[in-house]
C-alpha cells in the first residue's frame, strides 16, 4: 500500500524553507515540485524531488501515477512586483498553474478516495485602495472590503482564491456523478520576514532587504517612503499559520481566505529597530514610484478575527518580540556579525 505524501509546490522558496523543515521534523513523507533543485540543506528531507514547472502537465501526471497525496501546500508563484514586469507569465505560473495543482488534487481525491486538504497561501495583495486618503481612512480591513487589486498578482490570488471555492464546493457541480475532492483553504499573508532566506520579487521586500543588508554590512536604499505601512508577520508564525489551517477541523472554518496580522510597522520602525541593532547600518531613502503605488494600494492593517475564532491563529511575535528573540540574533549568528 502507498504511503500518504504531503506535496509543497515551490518549496525551495521563502516559505518552503521552513515549511519542509517542520513537516519533515514531525515525520510527514514530502515530495516537492520547484523549477530549481533543492538546496543542500532541504534536499536530504524529502522523500522525492521534482524539478520542473507547476505548467508542466506531464510531470504532474508522473507525481499523480506515483504516489498518494493528501495534503497539498501550493507555494509556487511569481510575486508582485516580478509579476508586472511579465504579467502574462505570471498569469500562465500564478493562475494555470494554480488550476493545474486544482485538478491535480481532485484527481488525487478521486482515486484514494478521501479529500486532499489544499493550502493556498493568498495575499494583502488581494486587497487594492485607489489612493492613500482611502487607505489611512480605512483601519484594519476585513476579507471582504477593499477586494479590488491593482497588481496582476493581487488580481491572481484574488481569483486563485474564488478558483479553490469552486473546487471545493460546485466542481461539476452539473454531473451526477462528481463528488468535490479539494478541500480548499487559503490564508492572506502580509509581508513575510525571514531570518534565513530573502524574498524575491515582492515589494513587501523592503523589510526583509533592510535587515539582512544591515547584518551584511551593506548599504540599503529603501525604495519606499519612511511613513509606508502595510502588515507584516515573521516566518515562523508564517509556517505556523499555515500548519494550523491545515490541522483545522473542516467543520470550523467558515471562510475560505483567511486574513492574517501580526504586526505593522512603518518602513521608518523598521529602520529605527535596524539600526539599533546595527549601529553602523547605513540606511537611505531612493523612493522607487511605482513599488510605492504598489505598497500604498495594500491596507495599513487588516482584522484577523476570522482565523483567531475558527482555528486559532495566535501568532507569537509581535514587532518586538520578532526582531529581539527570533530576526537579530538568527540574522547575526547566519553573517557572522555581533
Ligand atoms: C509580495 O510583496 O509580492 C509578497 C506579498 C505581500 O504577497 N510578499
Amino acid at each position: 500500500m502507498r504511503k500518504p505524501v504531503v506535496l509543497i509546490t515551490g518549496a525551495g522558496g521563502e516559505i518552503g524553507h521552513g515549511l519542509v523543515t517542520r513537516l519533515s521534523g514531525a515525520g510527514s513523507l514530502i515530495i516537492t515540485l520547484d523549477v530549481s533543485p533543492l538546496d543542500a540543506t532541504l534536499a536530504p528531507l524529502v522523500t522525492r524531488e521534482f524539478t520542473g514547472s507547476i505548467t508542466d502537465l506531464a510531470l504532474l501526471d508522473r507525481v499523480l501515477a506515483e504516489f498518494e497525496v493528501d495534503r497539498v501546500f501550493h507555494l509556487a508563484a511569481l510575486l508582485s512586483t516580478r509579476s508586472e514586469f511579465t504579467p502574462v507569465t505570471a498569469h500562465h505560473v500564478n493562475v494555470e498553474g494554480t488550476l493545474n495543482l486544482l485538478e491535480f488534487a481532485q484527481h488525487q481525491g478521486e482515486s484514494h478516495g478521501r479529500p486532499v486538504t489544499f493550502i493556498y497561501p493568498s495575499s494583502i495583495a488581494a486587497f487594492g485602495f485607489p489612493d492613500l486618503d482611502t487607505k489611512s481612512r480605512a483601519g484594519a480591513v476585513t476579507e471582504d472590503q477593499f477586494a479590488h487589486p491593482t497588481t496582476m498578482y493581487g488580481c491572481n490570488k484574488l481569483y486563485c482564491e474564488q478558483l479553490g471555492h469552486y473546487y471545493a464546493h460546485y466542481y461539476k457541480q452539473l454531473s451526477a456523478d462528481a463528488i468535490a475532492r479539494v478541500d480548499f483553504r487559503a490564508v492572506r499573508f502580509p509581508g513575510l520576514i525571514s531570518a534565513m532566506t530573502l524574498p524575491s520579487g515582492g515589494t513587501s521586500d523592503y523589510a526583509p532587504e533592510m535587515i539582512h543588508a544591515a547584518a551584511k554590512g551593506e548599504p540599503y536604499d529603501c525604495f519606499v517612503r519612511p511613513d509606508t505601512t502595510i502588515p507584516f508577520m515573521a516566518m515562523p508564525d508564517g509556517v505556523d499559520a499555515l500548519l494550523a489551517l491545515a490541522a483545522a477541523p473542516r467543520n470550523r472554518l467558515t471562510r475560505t481566505a483567511y486574513n492574517l496580522s501580526a504586526f505593522n510597522p512603518s518602513a521608518a520602525a523598521v529602520r529605527d529597530v535596524v539600526v539599533a541593532a546595527f549601529p553602523d547600518a547605513r540606511i537611505g531613502y531612493t523612493i522607487d514610484a511605482k513599488r510605492q503605488g504598489i505598497v500604498d494600494s495594500w491596507p495599513a492593517a487588516v482584522d484577523d478575527s476570522a482565523a483567531r475564532r475558527d482555528w486559532g491563529f495566535n501568532p507569537i511575535y509581535d514587532f518586538e518580540r520578532a526582531f529581539r528573540e527570533y530576526l537579530i540574533p538568527t540574522i547575526r549568528q547566519r553573517y557572522h556579525r555581533r
